[in-house]
């Protein structure tokens, strides 16, 4: 990738198409043949670079929109507001309700409409003239409550349009107060079923800094914060959480002195503003992800075809060998001149020998499919024994293969394991280059084009670090 680019937009494009082709041409029909998820629709990253705003109730969030825009925009206030999800998007000011939202052909929310009527009666978008807003839109969601009941409550599925709205965010941010550092409720079911598999444009906040009253209080407040994120993040490292807050009018006056939690607003500012860039980061991620998980799956699901063909051919091999011994035996006797019913019994001990091994195979063939249906976790190991015991990374592998292996049993079940025509070479040669060399190539080169706009600055926030800021959490490859 030698050119240069005019701005984001175009590296953007440039990256998109890049995934849109390695989908179309090769993962896609790859996919297919082994029963693995669709591609991302390539819809998920139409529209502004999206950023997320989540958190628990009353943790600030409608307060930092109306910080970076420089307006009171948002309501704001302890009270529950019975707010739902607002896009904030620049534009001269006007504001749309939800079924006006999801009906306009122009933006990329018509999908929302499946979330049923009562979510459209809380969805709305506000066009804002904010500078802010140029070149990304937030969305400010309803606080996550600790209620057991809340789904009930909401009257529409909470999770799930959470998850929509993850699913096509390019930064997801999650508050969360001095009140409530914890993760229960609601932000237990957000962490564990709607935040899953997005560690790379995941950023955690404690908020309101400024009401800790003393530093015991704050290494409580963040130790407590630290101690639930632990519980329901699965992986091995916290991510990392930044400390902020933003001064509102009457609040007591502050404890602690503040300067550093104001840079620390800072920060969040310019990882927000980096949303563009991180929109060509994720979709390399993705794409990335995607093409192991197919990998692994596609693998494992050959190695299994592979065992039950092995099986059934050798059986049937020696099926045809025993009736063929048992034919030549019986030609034998009959040369010998031998009665002519030790000829036929000869012949007959033959083929029930070889019809004995070919029922035999199949029976192999078909306990080896009820192993098969119990996980598959032998065939797992036996695919990757090298990379498990050499690779270092034995763990995110392991990670890797749970995430995939329930729809792994279910492509073997569905498509028939010995429907299945195994990975060719070629085609694992070729799934290697993408994940091995042409994906990380194409990340550096991009990293490289962004810093470059952010010399001429013709780019919002920060450029990525030399090793790609958002690649925090880029996923390591083990090999074949
Ligand atoms: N001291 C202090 N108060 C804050 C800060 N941020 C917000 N507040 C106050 O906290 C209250 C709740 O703020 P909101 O911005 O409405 O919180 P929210 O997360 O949008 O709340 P919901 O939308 O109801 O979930 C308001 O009274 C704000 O003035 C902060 O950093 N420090
Ligand atoms: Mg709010």
């Amino acid at each position: 990738m030698a050119e240069d680019f005019k701005d984001v937009q175009q590296l953007l494009e440039y990256v998109a198409d890049f995934a849109k082709k390695a989908y179309d041409s090769f993962l896609d029909p790859l996919s297919a043949r082994f029963a693995f998820h669709h591609a991302p629709a390539s819809g998920e990253h139409r529209g502004d670079p999206m950023v997320l705003i989540l958190g628990n109730h009353s943790s600030g969030k409608s307060t930092f929109i109306n910080h970076m825009l420089g307006s009171e925009v948002q309501r704001t206030g302890l009270a529950p507001i019975d707010d739902g999800f607002t896009i904030l998007a620049h534009g001269e000011d006007d504001d749309k309700d939800g079924h006006a939202v999801v009906t306009n052909p122009e933006l990329p929310f018509a999908d929302l409409e499946r979330f049923g009527p009562k979510f459209l009666s809380h969805f709305k978008m506000k066009r804002v003239k904010s500078p802010f807003l140029k070149g990304l839109c937030l969305v400010d969601t309803p606080g996550m409550i600790d209620a057991a009941d809340a789904q009930l409550g909401r009257g529409y599925d909470f999770i799930a349009s959470v998850r929509w709205f993850v699913e096509r965010s390019d930064v997801v941010l999650v508050m969360f107060d001095p009140d409530k550092p914890g993760t229960t409720g609601e932000t237990l079911k957000v962490f564990t079923s709607a935040l899953l598999d997005i560690d790379h444009k995941l950023l955690i906040v404690l908020n309101k800094m400024d009401q800790f009253r003393t530093l015991r209080d704050f290494a409580r407040g963040y130790g407590a914060l630290c101690w639930n994120l632990s519980k329901v993040i699965p992986r091995k490292d916290l991510p990392m959480i930044f400390n902020t807050y933003v001064p509102v009018e009457g609040a007591p006056s502050p404890a602690l002195p503040l300067k550093d939690f104001a840079d620390g607003r800072e920060e969040v500012v310019a990882e927000i503003k980096r949303a563009p860039a991180k929109r060509i980061d994720n979709i390399l991620t993705r794409l990335h992800d995607h093409s192991r998980r197919l990998r692994i799956q596609a693998r494992v699901c050959s190695a299994a075809a592979r065992t039950v063909k092995t099986i059934r051919l050798q059986f049937l091999g020696m099926a045809l060998a025993a009736a063929a011994a048992g034919g030549a035996a019986a030609y034998l006797t009959y040369w010998l001149g031998a009665q002519w019913h030790i000829t036929l019994a000869v012949a007959a001990g033959g083929l029930a020998a070889g019809a004995a091994l070919h029922f035999l195979g199949k029976w192999q063939a078909s306990s080896r499919k009820k192993e098969f249906n119990a996980g598959l976790t032998g065939v797992f190991e036996s695919v990757y024994h090298k990379d498990l015991v050499l690779s270092g990374a034995a763990d995110d592998l392991k990670s890797l293969w749970t995430s995939v292996q329930d729809r792994t049993v279910q492509a073997i079940n569905t498509l028939g394991v010995e429907n299945i025509s195994p990975l060719k070479r070629s085609e694992e040669a070729r799934l290697n280059e993408l994940i091995a060399s042409e994906i990380p190539a194409l990340r550096s080169s991009v990293h490289a084009a962004i810093r470059k706009l952010a010399e001429k600055g013709l780019l919002k926030g920060q450029p990525m670090p030399e090793t790609g800021g958002g690649d925090a959490a880029k996923p390591v490859d083990h090999g074949p």
